[in-house]
């Protein structure tokens, strides 16, 4: 038997306190990316606070032993945003939060991509496109082994652009998997400029729809609309559930907020301290 503790991450669905976790975690992906002077600053801001709702109100997780097995699963398919969910699994006590100062350095866990090496961290993303189709995998094996464990996978405006995507939206609806959710970070950014110009997605949330999925819109820094849209998709049974959010990218730093190219970003040693001021001034 397991010597794990089996406590587990205390949830909450109070808009106040689930504020203050996305600030903490802010900080925290501000702090990672100064020590190294540079990363995927902006997706960790903007993702935020869609990642405090899924962390502290919605995941039935146990700390102490990530690889539990009735675990809840949060998959991340752009592992670019790894600085994001770092912070999520330091604020949640999954990995220490010292180990946050060894973001993107040779040898660390916390690589610039997240590794399903690190723990809390379920699979390895950056070949962007196939989060879903594991998750899809995932909420059919559980199923089979009678696991009432939900999966949510999320998946940025890129990613809509791959074939991969929609045939495992497919699959998902086809199988009915309710306990599977996809959450669609539209931040109107990749990393050759908006998708409109790219390749454009829109209307996406139709597309979500006409593919089966129980689909909800909401813009993802509004907590108190983030927790109904995740209880109704926690409620709702039958189909698969799409929460497309809407964010920016830099969300809380006025400075990147208001950049142009924000994908990968490399800011001077003496930008960091208006970054932290405008941070907490935002807050
Ligand atoms: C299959 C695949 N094609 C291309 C890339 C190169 N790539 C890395 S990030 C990225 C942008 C993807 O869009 P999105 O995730 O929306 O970017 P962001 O919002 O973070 O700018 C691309 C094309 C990749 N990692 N995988
Ligand atoms: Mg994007």
């Amino acid at each position: 038997m397991s010597q794990l503790s089996a406590e587990l991450l205390p949830l909450t669905r109070d808009p106040v306190a689930i504020r203050g976790r996305a600030l903490s975690l802010r900080r925290h992906v501000l702090r990672m990316a100064e020590i190294v002077g540079q990363g995927y600053v902006g997706q960790g801001l903007g993702i935020a606070d869609v990642l405090a709702v899924v962390y502290f109100a919605e995941l039935r997780t146990r700390p102490a032993d990530p690889g539990w097995s009735d675990r809840d699963r949060f998959l991340l398919s752009i592992g670019h945003y790894g600085i994001g969910l770092y912070a999520a699994l330091a604020e949640a006590g999954i990995i220490p939060l010292a180990e946050l100062d060894t973001y993107g350095a040779d040898g660390s866990r916390l690589e610039m991509s997240a590794p399903e090496t690190t723990p809390g961290v379920e699979i390895t993303g950056g070949s962007l496109g196939h989060g879903l189709t594991q998750a899809v995998g995932m909420a059919l094996g559980l199923r089979l082994q009678g696991r009432d464990a939900r999966v949510f996978n999320l998946l940025s405006d890129g990613e809509c652009q791959e074939g991969s995507t929609w045939e495992s939206a497919l699959a998902a609806s086809h199988y009915g998997l309710d306990r599977l959710t996809a959450i669609v970070d539209c931040n109107n950014q990749q990393a050759d400029g908006p998708p409109a110009r790219v390749m454009g997605i829109e209307p996406v949330a139709d597309k979500w729809a006409a593919f089966g999925w129980h689909t909800q819109r909401v813009d993802g820094h509004d907590i108190p609309a983030l927790l109904a849209a995740f209880a109704a998709a926690r409620t709702t049974p039958g189909r698969p559930h799409a929460i497309v959010v809407d964010t920016l990218m830099g969300r809380g730093v006025r400075a990147f907020e208001e950049r142009e190219k924000n994908h990968f970003i490399r800011v001077d040693a003496d930008d960091w301290a208006l970054a932290r001021d405008q941070l907490e001034a935002s807050s």
